[in-house]
């Protein structure tokens, strides 16, 4: 059987995602992200678990990684036994050292996502070094989720706010549906001079429920790139 080749992007995730890990101790409560980067950490967390014993309890921000907590052997709990969390660790699509501001929900988890973020006491990102960039905005759409009921117009009103916008879509055409059935609006703003500013202007939109740009929420960012392993914290 031919080897696969190693996945140096995967392997730079997996290095960010086993020093997040590390911080996890026993008896907290914490936090599980979506993505290809936290798939590390669930699954660091998992063998913690596993093979030493780790006595944590934990609450995922997506459909998919509850299955593999599961999997994992991961104990979860519900925000009806732990409100509060300890530690929330997590991905993203773009951080911007400077600030540690973010944008998240490229997966379509971002509500729950933000919602489990800010039940933390810490937000950890964990990421390969290709996600830093000077202006939030860069790199990719800044994800809004919306009820379906007069997204269009709401579509109309980010529009006036700058964005260029897509309702995202799946293979078959239809739209994409989050976990809670809304829909996500992928907007294309450019470079961000103030996505704090931005930020509250797409919240007080009537029709959106949440939107991608993480401001002021992360308490520390782990990534990996070719010089090694970088931390920032705030
Ligand atoms: C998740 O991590 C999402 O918010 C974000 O889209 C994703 C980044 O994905 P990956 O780690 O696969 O680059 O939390």
């Amino acid at each position: 059987m031919t080897g696969t080749q190693p996945d140096p992007i995967a392997n730079l995730k997996q290095q960010a995602a086993i020093k997040a890990a590390a911080l996890v101790r026993d008896g907290m409560v914490v936090g599980l992200g979506t993505g290809s980067t936290a798939f590390f950490v669930v699954a660091e967390l998992g063998r913690r678990v596993r093979e030493e014993g780790l006595k944590i309890c934990a609450i995922p921000t997506s459909n998919a990684t509850e299955a593999q907590a599961r999997e994992e052997g991961i104990p979860l709990t519900t925000f009806g036994a732990h409100p509060e969390l300890d530690i929330t660790i997590d991905g993203a699509d773009e951080i911007e050292p400077r600030t540690l501001n973010l944008v998240k929900g490229r997966g379509g988890a971002l509500l729950r996502e933000k919602i489990v973020a800010s039940a933390a006491k810490q937000l950890v990102i964990v990421a390969d070094d290709s996600k830093y960039v000077d202006h939030l905005g860069t790199l990719c759409p800044v994800p809004v989720e919306v009820i379906p009921f007069g997204w269009e117009n709401v579509a109309v009103r980010l529009g006036q706010l700058g964005a260029h916008v897509t309702p995202r879509k799946v293979r078959d055409g239809s739209f994409y549906l989050t976990d809670e059935k809304n829909l996500i609006l992928d907007c294309v703003f450019g470079p961000i001079e103030d996505p704090h500013a931005l930020g509250a202007a797409i919240h007080s939109l009537v029709g959106v429920v949440e939107h991608g740009l993480f401001i002021g929420m992360a308490t520390q960012t782990i990534t990996a790139g070719a010089d090694g392993i970088r931390v920032i914290t705030h």
